[in-house]
């Protein structure tokens, strides 16, 4: 008898992969040469998916896919599924919380450092042989800066430990108030008035897009910084490329973007900007780790076990 069909929709470990063979034939959308004829033909024989919270569940699969049980997110974030939308049909989704916290946290830190002591531009300034010129411009020092973080959930909590550890002042914004020793804001142009650098680090969707418009980075002002760890939705992008090129924002460190993987000319030609490729989460141990989360979601999923990590 044919074994169900796991769709995998986005790149994934191959060796992750291995122990779901037993229990269902492995298809990647992408190696498909007609995905349509293949929904048309197979989809009432896919069960399970593995995405990720950029992609969701693409368009041409929602209708296409009456049997679809489970959804396995590999990520944290799952903005781009219709939770509401699986649960009405009784699709379980889980996600991978927790292990790629302190990854997402140590790049947080990284991009702020980045910024305020301009890392790049300082590399760049030594490989392209101007510094026998004169010396690098002064930076802003960041010990002693105080650190807003928008969001204080797992991984804002673990920014909030190692920011704390190099001798700033920690304040953050959330829903509620929590038991940390840190100062509270109820909104975001509160945090950015107070704060010298604002790291991002909420979930993404409807909820939180464009939480920091430009009425926040105006507040975070000319020597403030902008970090986002977050999803490129929760910051307004265009108000962001004025703030910096009229100078009322001093720097940003962004990991992720509004339409990844394309990034505006006008952040590109930026020298006030760090900017890293989507990578707070990859490092080799942590994406192993997370491959194995979203594997073994899968397996407890095919052997009628309580998921590991679920979503709804
Ligand atoms: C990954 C992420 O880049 O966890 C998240 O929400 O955005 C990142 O860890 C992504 O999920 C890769 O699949």
């Amino acid at each position: 008898m044919n074994r169900p069909i796991l769709l995998v929709v986005t790149p994934f470990a191959a060796d992750a992969l291995a122990p779901l063979v037993e229990h269902f034939e492995v298809v990647a959308l992408r190696a498909l040469t007609d995905a349509a004829v293949f929904l048309r033909e197979q989809g009432s024989r896919v069960v399970a998916m593995i995405t990720n919270g950029m992609a969701g569940v693409p368009a041409a699969c929602r209708d296409a896919l009456p049997n679809l049980a489970v959804i396995a997110c590999n990520g944290v974030g799952y903005d781009a599924i219709d939770v509401p939308w699986a649960t009405a049909r009784g699709i379980r989704v889980t996600n991978t919380p927790d292990i790629l916290s302190g990854d997402v946290a140590d790049l947080a830190l990284m991009l702020a450092l980045a910024a305020f002591r301009r890392l790049p531009q300082a590399d760049r300034f030594v490989r392209d042989g101007q510094w026998s010129g004169g010396p690098f411009p002064l930076a802003r020092r960041f010990w002693g800066s105080r650190v807003g973080i928008l969001g204080l959930g797992r991984i804002g909590r673990l920014i909030a430990q190692r920011a704390a550890a190099f001798d700033t002042q920690v304040g953050y914004c959330g829903r509620s108030r929590q038991e940390v020793p840190h100062a509270y804001f109820d909104n975001p142009l509160a945090l950015a008035e107070w704060a010298d650098v604002l790291i991002v680090a909420t979930p993404g969707g409807q909820g939180t897009r464009h939480l920091v418009g430009r009425d926040v980075l105006r507040a975070l002002g000319p020597d403030g910084v902008l970090v986002n760890v977050a999803r490129g939705s929760v910051v307004d992008q265009s108000a962001l490329i004025d703030a910096l090129s009229q100078g009322t924002l001093g720097a940003a460190g962004l990991d992720v973007f509004e339409d990844e993987p394309n990034v505006p000319a006008a952040l590109l030609a930026s020298d006030r900007i760090v900017l890293t490729p989507h990578i707070a989460s990859a490092t080799v141990q942590t994406r192993a780790a997370m491959a194995q989360l979203v594997a073994e979601n899968l397996l407890r999923h095919a052997r009628g076990e309580p998921l590991a990590t679920p979503v709804n």
